[in-house]
């Protein structure tokens, strides 16, 4: 709104001053009737990318239809134990058959932009060879629904679901020709879809689905590898998005293309110049094997050091082709990953435990803290010069009860969601090129360990009819989407 001063000032030059003057103009703001607010505070930019975001294995079910293989997620989620309740994705949300309807949700949110995966086994059954085209007309007849509802698509190519063929007889991400296999069907999905996707992201979190896949065991193939070959693995992801990237661009000069990671997150526990520069140092440290490499094209001293005989086997060609420039770069951000103080100790940060009673969302690991979408983008300008960054993923599990008229009033994630958007637009407010925000997701679906008991979703969906229920942060969502501000 007009301020009053300004309104006053401009009063004033008008009348050509005078204190009678100036009292007739301050009666006359004061009777003015209240006008609806031109300029809201604290705007988002007019040209936005606001989405949401989903992934092939969690949403679209239809497991053994039209020609698609088997994924190392098919094998792992039949393994009795893997998941809770013993819970499986063969229906999942159904999303293979009821993507219209499911587009009409995005629609109905106000989203001019939805990312979503690629299922690689149903490219490429066995995961290289011949492709399925009725695996690629399914992705064609979803993105031209995309555009028609006016709504971008943002293609992910690895969303963790590895065909099992190349598990089984090449030891998957173990093995360096899994990275040419995946340029290989990155390159061909580009040339199917390059005319109408404009954007790609070559691998969804490698952090989390190397080291909680082949480290801990946790996820999907569940190994527990020797530091030695769990670092060629890293090698071997990162190198695979390397490739990608110079696939995907000569298959489709037109496209753009760049990863979306969970960057480990360093927050400065206080915002001043000495713990910020220590909260970037720990960012480049502990992004060491992933987004730093990536880059910066060069495993980093420290990483190689502490690595000593274990650190990855490299050629200089393979760090050519991961260091391959980036078009943009996503994030996902659901927390700060740790809170940091400079120190006068080697390596000049430390990593502050999170308390006892830090508060948490509905899974286990999330802790909340607003300010990571703040930081998160931040780090990205600052420790590498992104020049532009979209917020690949953020939400959280919460409650989510359905109450006795059937309503789903998630309070509890609509705090969530103001706090982290307002960050972001601070962020874009300071000039850090923070481009489009997806929310993760767009409806509740298969959380990978947690099964259907954790929920994302701005949509509730009820496992036993499959329907959608809109929750009141989806409500909430398209408000701010409609206003351009957070409400
Ligand atoms: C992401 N953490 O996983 C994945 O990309 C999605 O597929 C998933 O459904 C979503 O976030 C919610 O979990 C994460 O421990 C798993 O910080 C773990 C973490 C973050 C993201």
């Amino acid at each position: 709104m007009e301020s009053n001063r300004r309104k006053l000032l401009k009063a004033l030059g008008a009348t050509g001053l005078g204190l009678s003057g100036l009292v007739k103009a301050a009666e006359a703001i004061a009777a003015s009737p209240k006008e609806a607010d031109p300029q809201p505070s604290r705007p988002f930019p007019g040209e936005f990318y606001w989405g949401t975001a989903t992934a092939a294995f969690q949403v679209e079910g239809a497991v053994n239809e039209d020609g698609r293989g088997k994924s190392i997620w098919d094998i792992f989620s039949h393994t009795p134990g893997k998941i809770k309740n013993n819970w499986n994705a063969d229906v999942a949300v159904d999303m293979y058959h009821r993507y219209r309807e499911d587009v009409g949700l995005m629609k109905a949110l106000g989203t001019n932009a939805y990312r979503f995966s690629i299922s690689w086994p149903r490219i490429f059954p066995e995961g290289k060879g011949s492709p399925n085209q009725k695996g690629i007309d399914f992705y064609k007849r979803l993105v031209d629904t995309l555009l028609e509802n006016g709504i971008q698509p943002f293609a992910t190519l690895y969303h963790w679901d590895l065909p099992q063929a190349l598990q089984a007889r090449e030891k998957g991400w173990q093995s360096r020709s899994i990275a040419e296999h995946f340029a290989a069907y990155a390159g061909y999905v580009a040339s199917q879809l390059g005319d109408r996707v404009k954007h790609f992201f070559t691998l969804n979190e490698m952090f989390t689905f190397v080291e909680w896949g082949h480290g801990t065991g946790l996820l999907a193939p569940g190994l527990k590898l020797s530091r030695k070959d769990l670092n060629q693995v890293r090698h071997h992801v990162v190198l695979a998005h390397g490739l990608a990237m110079q696939a995907i661009k000569a298959a489709a000069p037109g496209v753009k293309a760049g990863p979306a990671e969970n960057m480990v997150n360093a927050v400065p526990a206080i915002a001043t110049p000495e713990h910020i520069k220590a909260a970037q140092e720990a960012t480049r440290q502990l992004n060491a094997g992933y987004l730093t490499v990536m880059l910066e094209g060069q495993y980093t001293n420290e990483f190689l050091e502490k690595e000593g005989k274990d650190a990855p086997r490299f050629t200089e060609a393979e760090m050519k082709a991961i260091g391959t420039p980036v078009d943009f770069a996503g994030i996902n951000v659901y927390m700060p990953n740790h809170y940091v103080m400079a120190s006068d100790a080697k390596p000049g940060y430390e990593l502050l435990p999170f308390t006892k009673v830090h508060p948490k969302m509905a899974s286990s690991w999330h802790y909340v803290g607003p300010e990571a979408l703040y930081w998160g983008p931040r780090h990205m300008k600052e420790i590498w010069g992104v020049k532009e960054i979209y917020i690949t993923e953020n939400g959280c599990g919460a409650a989510d009860e359905q109450d006795k008229e059937g309503r789903i009033c998630d309070t509890d994630r609509v705090m969530f969601l103001r706090n982290y958007l307002l960050n972001m637009q601070q962020a874009i407010e300071e000039g850090i090129p923070v481009k489009g925000y997806f929310h993760w997701s767009l409806m509740d679906n298969f959380e990978w360990v947690s099964g259907y008991a954790t929920r994302f979703g701005l949509y509730y969906v009820d496992y036993k009819t499959l329907q959608r229920i809109p929750k009141l942060s989806a409500d909430f969502y398209r408000e701010v989407i409609k206003a351009g501000r957070v409400l």
